[in-house]
């Protein structure tokens, strides 16, 4: 009998850390509705759920483990977890915070590099042997001096600016609420900050409150001479708009981390030079997954002891 189930799959040690710590059960992707045999068995067992960005969590599933008093999730985002669901049932969330802020800030500012000099085009050149034939790669565009818009500035986004500042950008942002503490420009709405800058890095929290919040009208304000760069979630922006305008020349450049149907990267990206695709490596370090491993394991060893979450989310 153990009270820890795993939804969805997790890095391999995190799981295996599961398993020798608690023997947790693992739920598979899918499981609901075709087999609920596992969770008519097992269901009353459970007061833990662990899980990660690739398996939801919904009140279907809630529902069907009637002593389940916390989610844990192994991650910054929580997206897939329906909170709302979980507070109306006094379920209690936690997920790993300020951990990977380095990190994933470390990401959004490679890409905005990567997409302003062309460094993973340039690199494509050299090994197409283009170099002797071709003798120059384009002229591209200067980082210092680039007004640089964060979407969303928590932790993650105050980590960004901070590093862009280094380089000699300007920042405003765009916050749900205005952030107290710091001198930026604000702007009222995505559209104004996208119609204000050069690049525009999102950095909001995932989520059905910023779903498709970069939408049509915010890449037409940052315009052709614009760049996007995303380190969030996929669904933040409006995936079709942004290759359209990607497509069509309507902006400059585009540099990803996250898409909307992980691991599916839409196909006309990925012949666009002018577009920088990694594979959601925001925080995939070794140091940065041990620290965000440890985090997730005390917050279950938490609950389980004491009923309290360490890092429970807002
Ligand atoms: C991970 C992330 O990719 O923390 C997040 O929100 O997106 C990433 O750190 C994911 O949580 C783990 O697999």
């Amino acid at each position: 009998m153990s009270k820890v189930l795993q939804v969805g799959p997790l890095m391999p040690a995190v799981a295996q850390a599961l398993r020798d710590d608690y023997d947790a059960h693992v739920l598979p992707d899918g499981v609901l509705p075709d087999d609920p045999a596992f969770l008519v068995e097992h269901g009353g067992e459970i007061t833990v759920v662990v899980t990660s960005g690739a398996g939801a969590v919904d009140a279907a599933l809630m529902d069907a483990l009637p002593n389940l008093g916390a989610i844990v999730n192994f991650g910054v985002g929580y997206d897939t977890i329906d909170v709302d669901a979980a507070r109306a049932r006094g379920i209690g969330v936690s997920n790993t915070p300020d951990v990977l802020n380095d990190a994933v800030a470390d990401t959004a500012v490679a890409l905005v590099l990567d997409t302003l000099r062309g460094f993973s085009a340039a690199d494509r050149f050299v090994r197409a042997g283009r170099w002797p034939v071709e003798r120059m790669f384009p002229l591209t565009r200067d980082v210092r001096g680039a007004r640089v818009g964060i979407l969303g500035l928590g932790r993650i986004g105050r980590a960004i600016a901070l590093r862009l500042l280094a380089f000699g950008c300007s920042i405003s942002y765009h916050n749900r609420r205005r952030v107290p503490d710091v001198e930026y420009p604000y702007a009222a709405s995505p559209v104004e900050l996208a119609a204000s800058v050069d690049v525009l890095v999102v950095a909001v929290t995932g989520g059905p409150s910023s779903t498709g919040l970069v939408d049509r009208a915010v890449l037409d304000a940052l315009g052709p001479e614009g760049y996007l760069v995303n380190v969030s979630r996929g669904r933040v922006v409006d995936e079709a708009e942004l290759v359209a305008a990607l497509v069509e020349g309507r902006l400059a450049g585009a540099g990803l981390d996250v898409y909307t149907d992980e691991p599916h990267v839409p196909k006309a990206l990925t012949g666009l030079d002018n577009v920088v695709l990694l594979p959601h490596v925001g925080s995939a370090t070794v140091q940065t997954r041990a620290a965000m491993a440890e985090l997730m394991l005390r917050n279950v060893a938490s609950f389980l002891k004491t009923g309290e979450l360490v890092t429970p989310v807002g």
